[in-house]
């Protein structure tokens, strides 16, 4: 499939999540460890997550299980018992759990005190949409492909319903490769746009203090995905060359 065509199933993907996974207050706490998602890109119930992180503002180590991947499935089966995802592990609570609605109540729980607001709340509708938008995006994310292993494990940043970075993630979970997810949702009007048309006239600035700020303090502007791998110490933007990146650099062509 061509790259546009994949960013146009993209966007429409997150048309029917009704943008869920774009936007986060800014006043969740911030947990000291890092929070690990045993994940399935196109899995819908793993979406459900996923979008929950972003409105959290929280960071993720994830664990990609495609299927087909013995090694990954033999790793989630070690740490949950069962081949099912989502899977949560959380070192600052000492909790594990499966299940989307069970992690998902959970997070609004424990980081914002709160239940799960209405739009992500556990139920019929998220559960069609979510599984609508995986079939917009044709099943991507779902099998294993033939890949070399990543040592360390790769940084991305992006936020849940980024048509661009939903591409990243799929083709890192189609080759296994684990990484830190670094959630930058939109906190405010001027946010909202892409990086060089955004709903503001005044010159960009993020939320002071914010991983948004962090972001533009380091690179001048907030575009994702932006990827980090410390094991080639390559960083990228632009979703094209990042692809190419993995596929060149991770990526085993079928004879
Ligand atoms: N040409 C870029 C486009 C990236 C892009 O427009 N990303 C949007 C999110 S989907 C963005 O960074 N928006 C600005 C923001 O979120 O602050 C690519 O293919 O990676």
């Amino acid at each position: 499939m061509s790259h546009s065509v994949n960013v146009i199933t993209s966007i429409l993907a997150s048309s029917v999540r009704s943008w869920r996974g774009t936007t986060t207050k800014i006043e969740t706490a911030v947990p000291p460890k890092l929070i690990t998602l045993y994940d399935r890109e196109g899995c819908p119930d793993c979406r459900l997550v996923r979008e929950a992180l972003t409105e959290l503002n929280l960071d993720v180590h994830i664990v990609p299980c495609p299927e087909g991947n013995a090694q990954a499935t033999d790793k989630l089966k070690a740490a949950s018992g069962s081949t099912l995802v989502p899977h949560l592990i959380d070192p600052n609570s000492d909790k594990t759990m499966s299940g989307q609605d069970s992690i998902v109540c959970y997070l609004f729980n424990e980081y914002r005190g709160s239940e799960v607001p209405e739009k992500l709340a556990p139920g019929f509708k998220n559960a069609i949409a979510s599984r609508l938008a995986t079939t917009l995006r044709n099943g991507s994310g779902t099998l294993s492909l033939p890949a070399k292993e990543a040592e360390q494990p790769l940084t991305l940043y992006g936020f849940e319903s980024s048509p661009y970075t939903r591409l990243v993630r799929e083709r890192l979970c189609e080759y296994g490769i684990h990484y830190h997810l670094i959630t930058l949702g939109k906190q405010q009007r001027a946010d909202v746009g892409i990086p060089n048309l955004r709903m503001t006239l005044k010159k960009y600035r993020p939320v002071p203090h914010s991983k948004r700020d962090k972001f533009f303090s380091r690179h001048g502007n907030v575009q994702v995905p932006y990827l980090i791998d410390p094991n080639t110490e390559v960083a990228l933007f632009e979703s094209v060359e990042i692809l190419q990146y993995l596929d060149k650099t991770y990526g085993i062509k079928r004879a």
